[in-house]
């Protein structure tokens, strides 16, 4: 081969020339005068063009999209043989695809040997039934939100277990109720609380306004709910049928005044 330098412009661009007379190379890419070939990092032949009439317009586009073909992996690092897990995939070196490593398998990074607590654990949406979430191999049970709050919220959804934000985390606070301790409603009945409230109160028999004492006003009050005068609420209604027969009548009105008159 001669006259390279008609080739390269007298550069120093490298030049691979294709020995005559046999030209192994021209024949076997089946090229012709002024065909541009294109290959990628692995010598694979990418484009096969004559570029007698220019070169093609997306020729940027194309030498771009082979550059960020090419790993930035060394296949010389010195690496362990331990198998090694590395976003869900199992290469046969500690170097993993660092080392131009082909993966061998799929794989977790999780450890079902892992102490966990048995708390349920939100994990990136994801509900588990430890605290160790996905690192203990354990599958979700259901999805969350993961939960965190401004110092001083409140959150009274369920009235009888609010939570209360400190320190950006949820913290429960325990209610207790004098009903399910079994403390006795002396002459009275619990009342079931209103929406928003836990605890269930203790009302007497009678005190219909439900101010503590029982007198002519709440004798008043019956009546104008039996002559349907008045529409008594839920709760007044209760404390009202004082005979607890479901009814409100005269039997009711009678023993309130017995009531009133000890
Ligand atoms: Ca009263
Ligand atoms: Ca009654």
């Amino acid at each position: 081969m001669s006259s390279l330098e008609n080739w390269t412009n007298v550069s120093n661009v490298s030049v691979c020339a294709d020995d005559s007379p046999n030209n192994i190379t021209w024949s076997g890419w089946d090229a012709n005068q002024r065909d541009l070939f294109v290959l990628d990092h692995t010598g694979n032949i990418v484009l096969h063009q004559n570029i007698g009439s220019g070169l093609p317009n997306d020729l940027d586009e194309l030498i771009i999209e082979l550059v960020t073909q090419i790993s930035d992996c060394d296949p010389n690092l010195m690496c362990g043989g331990a198998l090694t897990c590395i976003d869900g995939l199992l290469y046969p070196t500690t170097c993993g695809p660092d080392n131009c490593d082909d993966p061998i398998d799929t794989c977790s990074d999780c450890d079902p040997n892992l102490i966990c607590g048995e708390a349920l654990t939100c994990v990136d949406g994801l509900l588990y039934p430890t605290t160790c979430g996905p690192d203990n191999c354990d599958e979700p049970i259901d999805t969350c939100s993961d939960d965190e709050c401004i110092d001083g919220e409140i959150d009274n959804t369920n009235p009888c277990n609010p939570r209360e934000c400190y320190d950006g985390q949820w913290i429960e606070i325990i209610i207790d109720c004098a009903e399910w301790f079994g403390v006795p409603c002396d002459n009275g009945i619990y009342i079931a609380p209103p929406e928003g409230v836990c605890c269930s109160t203790c009302e007497l028999y009678g005190d219909v306004n439900n101010d503590d004492i029982i007198n002519v006003v709440d004798i008043v009050l019956i009546v104008s709910f039996i002559l349907g005068n008045d529409i008594p609420e839920d709760n007044q209604y209760i404390v009202s049928d004082i005979n607890n027969d479901g009814n409100l009548n005269v039997v009711d009105i009678v023993m309130l005044v017995n009531l009133i008159l000890g």
